[in-house]
């Protein structure tokens, strides 16, 4: 049995438990719940707050954990970064009051700067040789300015709209960051082999993820231009259609390429052109 910390409630949440789901892994999620044991995989779930997570997994109360990996640094706990898992992805950011002038990190020299993450802080200060005053604040970081608390933030962004409605401007990302899965240091043969299990499933999902299932008709004589448009997995599957001079061609391919090659492809004759997800890809 091998036990899975996650976020109880919060950012993470969804994308987490829906990773687990696409890794096929059954389990419910009542309301109000503490554990949950999968039914067909021998994993059972802690539910937990964020930052809690690194600290439970280090102790080896929880073999894996999934967490945000600035707070996997922040927590400076002795955990082994598994896989980046490409969800909740944000950056800690530096940011000013948006009338103040900036012209590079040496303005934060001896600035009172609030956050919720002074250890990424603080790195990022002793690599650029600066020394700041930290205020650690658990919440609402973005407001310190206006209440004279502080007079910068570091703090999480997303979108950037929290730090322009309260009238603050970016000026310097401290570092990006996305959700982790984490591991104790010292598993077992038995945990590592089903961590190598659901890292091998996870990858599965990645890979189909960022690719697409593409299936087209195209005139005989345009086959040549149109496979080289389709690198596919090995080649395109390429089978005739029933009506004289046409093909069907089936490939795979990046969902980052999709659009410039659909169009392209059109442009060189390609007709009933249909694009398909993949639930997951073992390449
Ligand atoms: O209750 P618990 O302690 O478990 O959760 P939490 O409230 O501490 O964390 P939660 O759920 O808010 O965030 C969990 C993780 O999600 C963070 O550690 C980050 O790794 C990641 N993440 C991704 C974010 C955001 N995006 C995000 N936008 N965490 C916080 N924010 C907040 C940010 O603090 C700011 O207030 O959203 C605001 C900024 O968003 P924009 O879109 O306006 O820029
Ligand atoms: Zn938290």
């Amino acid at each position: 049995m091998i036990k899975v910390a996650i976020q109880k409630s919060g950012r993470l949440s969804d994308d987490t438990i829906s990773l687990f789901r696409e890794c096929g892994i059954r389990f419910s999620r009542g309301t109000g719940r503490l554990k949950s044991t999968a039914t067909n995989f021998p994993l059972e779930f802690l539910f937990l707050r964020d930052d809690d997570i690194p600290g439970y997994v280090a102790d080896g109360v929880a073999h894996l954990g999934v967490v945000g990996e600035n707070v996997m640094i922040e927590k400076k706990k002795d955990v082994i970064l598994r896989k980046k898992l490409g969800f909740s992805k944000c950056r800690l950011s530096v940011a000013i009051p948006k009338g103040n002038e900036y012209n590079g990190p040496e303005d934060l020299r001896n600035k009172s700067i609030a956050t919720s993450y002074p250890v990424v802080l603080q790195k990022w200060l002793d690599e650029k040789g600066l020394t700041a005053e930290l205020h650690e604040i658990s919440g609402s970081v973005e407001i310190a300015p206006s209440i004279g608390l502080a007079e910068a933030v570091c703090d999480i962004v997303s979108t950037g709209s929290t730090l322009l409605s309260n009238g603050l401007k970016e000026v310097e990302t401290v570092m990006r960051s996305e959700a982790v899965l984490i591991s104790n240091k010292n598993l077992d043969a038995k945990q590592t082999a089903l961590l190598e299990k659901l890292l091998f499933r996870m990858n599965a999902v990645q890979t189909g993820g960022s690719n697409k299932y593409i299936l087209l008709n195209a005139p005989n004589e345009q086959l040549d231009k149109i496979i080289s448009l389709l690198p596919g997995m090995k080649s395109p599957t390429v089978l005739p259609l029933h009506m004289e001079g046409w093909s069907s061609v089936h490939s795979v391919m990046a969902e980052d390429d999709y659009w410039e090659v659909v169009e392209e492809l059109k442009n060189n004759g390609a007709q009933g052109i249909l694009v398909v997800p993949i639930e997951n890809m073992i390449i």
